[in-house]
């Protein structure tokens, strides 16, 4: 009985060593209207400056966006906030009409850049 009091508590302690990591970096997976390599440049350097946003990765080919962050300091709203501000829809947040238009023409929604380069 003693072992498995010795036994539950070493669990117990490991358990919150790794709640107390993952307390600082959690991840969110956002689905994006970015068409190209100009999206996810945009994209990525606008969230760097974002408070709580420690990395922002974007795979053009799926649009998803995978942003690394604190919790504390920024919540996936304010994430996908951010992500519309900068002109692109995230998840069901719609793109920001002012962010939208200071895209560049062929990173607006509907169009694909490889066609403007032809
Ligand atoms: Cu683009």
């Amino acid at each position: 009985m003693k072992t498995l009091t010795t036994l539950m508590i070493a669990l117990m302690l490991i358990s919150t060593k790794t709640n107390a990591q993952d307390a600082t970096t959690a991840e969110l997976k956002v689905k994006t209207s970015a068409t190209c390599d100009m999206c996810k440049e945009t994209i990525e350097k606008n969230l760097a400056f974002e408070k709580g946003i420690k990395k922002s990765v974007l795979d053009v080919e799926s649009k998803v966006l995978t942003v690394t962050y604190n919790p504390k300091k920024i919540t996936p709203e304010q994430i996908r906030k951010a992500v519309s501000k900068i002109g692109y829809d995230a998840d069901d947040v719609p793109a920001d009409p002012k962010g939208y238009k200071k895209l560049d023409e062929c990173c607006k929604k509907g169009k694909v850049c490889t066609d403007m380069k032809k």
